[in-house]
């Protein structure tokens, strides 16, 4: 069977890094590299790429892949002593070839199971004990599913304190035609304003400059209306209570090395994140944060978009 029909590939990606190309049996398909657990690519069954990666990503350890999907693990943002959002998202993950049962409801074949458990030197750093389990699938609709299993394995009975998020870049068109809706009316802190809590605006949410937002408590779905592709993302998620919205927008876009000064124009981080309540294991507890992101056709949600009908229509 040539490569273009398996299900599930693995080879070598950018600067050699090792990745697995799932590919669907109607076309779409994704990319997840071993190097950071992190999906870089989402296409439908078009072969239109659904995120956004930069033009300037550096693929090569120990700087995080712009763009895709990065984890953020152990923690969200930048406090304390490890690096903003983690290490997670600049360790090598593993094939994890033995996985614990895993229900899943699709007949699909084109998915991957990883593992990330801590090194010595990691343990140096973050001293807890914990398997990490994340499963990348693609639905037979072209939906992309992440599922991540984060289980306390520490044998002294220590907790495991974490916060996580999908930093998710989604790509758009253009980002001064672009609507999320599903986050009219809720609390978010302003990572703009000291992380302030202020809540948000009764309707749509639009984008006119910087925004780096957290909104806690937030819906199950959020949709994200790209007009001029006329197309909506919509993210389902599951154990993952808060949502993080960011647009560096020009001046922040200048002062990444790694992003283009234009860039900011055509992607739109919407993550689907446990942050205001840090989470807590026990011993032998397992958590589990799961996100789905499908693209649908917006016109058949047009019209004027009440929010309702937007999330209820896809
Ligand atoms: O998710 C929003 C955010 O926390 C922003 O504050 C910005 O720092 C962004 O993440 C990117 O962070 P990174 O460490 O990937 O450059």
């Amino acid at each position: 069977m040539s490569s273009e029909r398996v299900p599930v590939e693995l080879c070598k990606g950018i600067n050699g890094l090792e990745k697995v190309v799932l590919r669907e049996v109607r076309g779409s398909s994704a990319e997840v590299y071993l190097y950071g657990g992190q999906v870089t690519s989402w296409k439908n069954d078009h072969g239109e790429e659904l995120l956004f990666v930069s033009s300037k990503a550096i693929f090569k350890p120990p700087k995080a892949i712009r763009g895709g999907i990065p984890i953020c693990f152990p923690q969200f943002g930048n406090h304390g002593s490890l690096e903003q959002h983690g290490f997670a998202r600049n360790r090598v993950w593993s094939i994890d070839v033995d996985p614990p049962p895993f229900p899943t409801n699709t007949s699909s074949r084109a998915f991957i199971d990883l593992i990330l458990k801590p090194s010595e030197e990691d343990m140096k750093i973050w001293p807890h004990s914990y398997e990490f389990r994340l499963r990348v699938a693609l639905g037979p609709g072209g939906d992309l599913m992440l599922t991540s299993r984060i289980r306390n394995t520490s044998t002294e009975g220590k907790p495991l304190t974490f916060t996580f998020a999908y930093h998710t870049y989604f790509s758009v068109s253009d980002i001064s035609e672009v609507r999320v809706e599903g986050l009219e009316t809720l609390d978010y802190l302003d990572n703009l304003q000291n992380k302030e809590r202020f809540t948000e605006q009764g309707d749509a949410i639009t984008f006119e400059s910087e925004v780096d937002k957290i909104y806690v408590s937030t819906p199950t779905k959020i949709a994200i209306l790209d007009h001029e592709k006329k197309r909506t993302f919509v993210i389902r998620k599951d154990g993952l209570p808060d949502a993080v919205v960011w647009n560096p927008w020009d001046k922040k876009a200048k002062a990444m090395a790694d992003f283009g000064d234009d860039e900011y124009k055509h992607m739109l981080c919407v993550e689907a994140a446990a942050v205001e309540k840090p989470i807590t294991l026990k011993p032998g507890e397992e958590w589990r944060g799961r996100q789905e992101l499908s693209a649908v056709p917006s016109s058949y949600c047009s019209g004027q978009l009440d929010p309702q009908k937007v999330l209820q229509c896809s």
